[in-house]
């Protein structure tokens, strides 16, 4: 039964062992079905003469909205919500960063000292003959700017393509501030003002590009500066990283600032032996949600797992304490959490969660409040009942930021996306994708995000993960250098070269920001056209749940990407807003979002349109047959032609050639 609604075994394992003690967020969809009129959009409670529900003959509400006006508001809302989400935890990392280099804080510092300098550069903040704390006040100075500005345009626009910038400017969808774009969406939206669905769409992506080129990749360049710039590292993932000897202590939500001194407080002498005081051999860490992308990338901390198991991390008896912050929090984890031993410590001033302890956390006095949590969470240790931490957990590797990427095509000096376009162009990689996004309890947990990164490498797309995906993506194995076995022919050989598996952990949510970068980089390095519109590029978000994703996919579209969500068009009672966000908006900014539940048709339109983009720019068909005949590929091939002592055979002939001596 349980295996109908997950496909990680461990998932299903607690699922199963609690079935009669807990109810999760599995038994609530099961029981709890959508509502048919709000999930098509077809509702309209922008004010109190509604809800009006635009179903049957009736085609407009009280005051007259169309079902087209009524669909276009609800989604510029949650796209609104979405991107003030991720734009306040970028204003909170300026803040922090300020507070940083004024030496007001405990236990920040400036750890990428070469990051910010490239971001100050980027700002237009000048570090000659400056101190390094004097250039991060001003590149914080100037971060909050970005949102609060009411004129011009937000800075980071100028990142973009010239095309692309111009392409914005014509269409009058520069994001002028990112908190201007959010109020002003809130504004048109709200009843009796914007009422053609287009213009509101045309302001949503406004509002979104505010998001991925503002909010987001401002929160992505803080973070480096202050908690360092990822590179590859190995960890582990799944529940079977709790530790039945160790203090578990499970760090859910976003914002890395609080997470960064846990995982420093982790290992705090004082509190190791506090914890070995109360029979524990040590303090084991482990992330749920985007916070654990943060941690994994930086430090290696493994993730127990993505939104969906935030309640059976719980469940395993064997969580000490669970400490969360902002966004993605089930309401349902106090309630879990009281049935056993588990803490649920609550520490965001913006979010009070009724049966939780409230820990504030202020950066001011950042490691005494991870201090006051850890020891909170050993203090739980001696209390904890039978356990049942599945023994299951996969290898990963993660840690692959845009400039990492950049440097293992070309060094330190000579930083490139040469290898990779070339690779593009040469037809050994088919194109590259993007799945990102959330677990949905409404479809089978990673069942989408699995199957369709696997279908997508077997065909030679280059994958790049975030998010809950990544998280999905790693549990199944995706994430090991090992699977390049299951990529097609022409990727096999490309990850070999370069030595990188073919699924790429790029971060969290806000990350997302990083694949901007890497596809502007990808676009302006020559030969594969000149804008990300021109490249053979998917976005995929197979089982999205949150209104960030919306954000995250509409700034993705606004950029010129091709973008598919699974799960359930959120639109769909509106046939021009559907049609405007897909084909309106591909006529117009080169990207568009459809949605499209099944996953074989989500795939076919996927490779459908890489392809035409690889015809566009006058490329060889791709071919799954060209490549192969090099690298490990061409041992096995003669292994099974010739045998494999023959081969050892001829190898040893010619020790130091990498050529087997019959083919030199
Ligand atoms: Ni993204 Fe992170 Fe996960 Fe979805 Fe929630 S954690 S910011 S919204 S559920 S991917």
């Amino acid at each position: 039964m349980s295996d109908e609604l997950s496909v990680d075994r461990a998932a299903c394992m607690i699922l199963e062992s609690c079935e009669e003690e807990i109810v999760t967020a599995f038994d609530r969809a099961g029981s709890l079905k959508p509502c048919p009129i709000g999930s098509e959009s077809l509702c309209c409670k922008v004010c109190y003469m509604g809800p009006c529900r635009l179903v049957g003959k009736t085609d407009r509400g009280v005051c007259g909205a169309t079902r087209a006006t009524v669909a276009a508001r609800n989604f510029a809302r949650s796209v609104a919500a979405g991107a003030s989400a991720h734009s306040d935890h970028g204003r909170d990392l300026a803040f922090t960063l300020m507070a940083a280099a004024q030496g007001e804080t405990q236990g920040y510092r400036i750890r990428d000292v070469n990051k910010l300098y490239a971001v100050a550069e980027l700002l237009g903040i000048e570090t000659k003959n400056r101190s390094v704390n004097d250039i991060a006040y001003d590149v914080g100075k100037e971060a909050l700017d970005n949102f609060g500005r009411q004129r011009g345009t937000i800075t980071y626009l100028s990142r973009a393509t010239r095309r692309r910038q111009a392409l914005w400017k014509e269409l009058d969808i520069e994001p002028r501030g990112i908190d201007r774009e959010v109020v002003e969406l809130l504004h048109r939206t709200h009843m009796g003002v914007d009422q053609d669905a287009e213009h509101i769409l045309d302001a949503t992506m406004r509002c979104a590009l505010g998001d991925g080129w503002g909010g987001s990749m401002l929160a992505t360049d803080i973070s480096d500066i202050l908690f360092g710039t990822p590179s590859p590292l190995q960890s582990q993932v799944n529940l079977g990283v709790l530790k039945e000897d160790q203090v578990n202590i499970v760090l859910h939500g976003h914002e890395p600032t609080l997470s960064e001194m846990i995982v420093a407080a982790s290992s705090d002498p004082e509190l190791l032996d506090y914890a070995a005081s109360k029979g524990a051999k040590g303090i084991n860490l482990a992330g749920i949600c985007c916070t654990a992308n943060e941690v994994l990338m930086r430090h290696g901390i493994p993730p127990a797992g993505n939104f969906l198991s935030q309640e059976l991390a719980i469940a395993t008896g064997a969580v000490e304490a669970m400490v969360v912050d902002v966004q993605c929090i089930m309401q349902a984890l106090a309630d879990v959490a009281k049935r056993f031993h588990t803490k649920l410590i609550a520490t965001s001033k913006k979010a009070k969660i009724e049966g939780a302890e409230f820990i504030p956390f202020d950066e001011h006095k950042a490691y005494d409040s991870a201090k006051a949590i850890v020891r909170a969470a050993i203090d739980q240790f001696p209390k904890r009942g039978s356990t049942r931490i599945p023994p299951i957990k996969e290898e990963l590797i993660a840690g692959f930021s845009h400039e990492y990427i950049g440097y293992m095509q070309g060094g330190l000096y000579r930083s490139s996306f040469r290898p990779l376009n070339d690779a593009i162009i040469a037809g050994r990689i088919r194109g590259l994708a993007g799945v990102v996004g959330c677990n949905n309890a409404r479809v089978k947990q990673d069942e989408g995000i699995t199957k369709i990164i696997r279908e997508l490498i077997r065909n030679d797309v280059l994958v790049v993960v975030t998010g809950c995906a990544a998280t999905g993506a790693a549990k199944d194995g995706y994430l090991r250098p090992e699977f390049m076995e299951e990529a097609g022919a022409g990727l096999r050989e490309v990850c070999e070269a370069i030595g990188i598996p073919p699924v790429l952990h790029v971060g969290s949510c806000v990350d997302n920001s990083r694949i901007l970068t890497i596809l502007t980089q990808c676009a302006t390095e020559g030969g594969l056209g000149d804008d990300i519109s021109d490249l053979p590029a998917v976005g995929i978000c197979p089982e999205y749940m949150s209104e960030k994703a919306v954000s995250i996919g509409t700034y993705v579209a606004a950029s010129g990407i091709y973008v598919l969500f699974g799960v359930h068009n959120p639109v769909g009672g509106s046939p021009e807003v559907v049609d405007l966000i897909s084909n309106g908006w591909m006529k117009k900014v080169g990207g568009g979002i459809v949605w499209e539940p099944d996953t074989d048709k989500l795939l076919e339109l996927a490779f459908a349109h890489i392809d035409r983009k690889r015809r566009d720019l006058g490329l060889a068909a791709y071919d799954p047959t060209r490549f192969g005949a090099s690298g490990d590929r061409l041992i096995e091939k003669l292994e099974q032609q010739l045998g494999q002592e023959q081969v050892v055979g001829l190898y040893s002939a010619n020790p130091s050639s990498s050529t087997p001596a019959a083919e030199s």
